[in-house]
């Protein structure tokens, strides 16, 4: 699996179960286990969490596809559909690219006609997680659903980190104002519809952003009807790794206020914002350090590199510093990726993963 996402996010991934036992799957040009997570795990093939091969209309596999399954939250069998820190599309953001693994912005899979009686929402901020499942027991599928009042389903019960003081309710919404899976308490005996919201300003929302510039964001069982309170929730970190592949060196980084932060509110921001860090495991402990994240034409990443001359850099700007450590990707003028060695003047390649906690 991935190693070491870059701007990780946040949020909120979704996602369904079933039970239903289709035909025997037979190997055919991909490794397919089974017609959705569920499927794999009752059919005791599950590897544990990770991405698999699924063909939800059976048959031919030709149309199979990649998704993140995860195999031990509540007894597993989650087909994960996305995770986002603001807008998804889930009718027709479809298609799994490498470039987002599972837990980053932009994870996307199809979970159209995968049948379902549960849906998990996890915040990978805080590794809270919660699910609902359907009273009926009754399942079904996003792609016949997109658009109907949640009053379709009934209720749902809350489970997890859910707050059970409430029933909950389900939309499946693709419109202009509001789209993706959402889930919100079911209050004042009004079902909601993707368009109207029950004037409920009480109950624990899960949901992602709207186009309506009064409800950004994302809520994970927190009240999202009200405007302009919600931001998107994002990954904290006090400390970046970075990993040589070549070498298996590993150098990670300790911001000395011990404070977090989060990318997304501080590309850009001068290297002195944040003060000093000390650096451990390969990093060279004559330093202390300073880190930069940017995402300017000249420079675009995490950046660390040695404090020298009680100077503090910037994106376009390194203080003229040719003595420090540095541990960056390529700039525009400067080539190549610096892992534990001077990177003011262009270097080779490396393979690198970086990671923040
Ligand atoms: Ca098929």
């Amino acid at each position: 699996m991935e190693v070491g996402l870059l701007k990780q996010s946040n949020t909120l991934v979704i996602l369904m179960i079933f039970a239903c036992l289709g035909p025997k799957i037979t190997n055919g040009p991909v490794n397919v286990l089974g017609d959705d997570c569920q499927d794999i795990k009752k059919r005791g093939h599950s590897q544990g969490d990770g991405m698999y091969w699924l063909d939800p209309d059976g048959g031919n596999h030709s149309n199979a596809f990649l998704a993140y399954c995860d195999m031990t939250s509540y007894n597993g069998g989650w087909t994960m559909c996305y995770t986002t820190d603001e807008y998804v599309k889930p009718k027709t953001e479809v298609a799994f690219n490498a470039q987002f693994p599972y837990g980053s912005d932009g994870y996307r899979t199809n979970c159209n006609i995968i049948p379902f009686t549960e849906i998990i929402f996890i915040d990978h901020q805080t590794g809270n997680k919660v699910y609902f499942k359907r009273q009926t027991n009754q399942s079904i599928t996003a792609a016949s659903n997109y658009g109907n009042a949640a009053g379709t389903y009934g209720l749902w019960d809350g489970l997890g980190a859910a707050d059970n003081a409430y029933s909950y309710q389900l939309l499946i919404c693709d419109t202009s104002f509001y789209s993706g899976f959402f889930v919100s308490g079911h209050t004042g005996n009004c079902y909601k519809t993707c368009n109207g919201w029950c004037s409920d300003s009480a109950s624990p929302y899960f949901r992602t952003a709207t186009t309506d510039a009064n409800y950004k964001g994302v809520a994970f069982n927190t009240n999202g009807h009200h405007p302009n309170i919600l931001r998107n929730r994002l990954i904290s970190f006090t400390e970046i790794i970075f990993i040589d592949h070549q070498t298996g060196n590993k150098a990670y980084f300790k911001r000395q206020t011990n404070q977090s932060i989060t990318a997304a509110n501080n590309y850009g921001i001068a290297a002195d914002t944040y003060g000093l860090w000390d650096g451990l495991g390969a990093a060279d402990n004559a330093y202390s350090y300073q880190l930069m994240i940017c995402d300017t034409s000249f420079y675009s990443d995490f950046f660390v590199s040695g404090y020298t001359g009680n100077c503090y850099k910037q994106c376009g700007h390194w203080c003229g510093d040719s003595g420090s450590p540095y541990f960056r990707t390529a700039s525009t003028s400067y080539k190549g990726v610096a892992f534990n060695t001077n990177g003011h003047i262009s270097v080779g390649s490396r393979l690198i993963s970086v990671g923040l906690r």
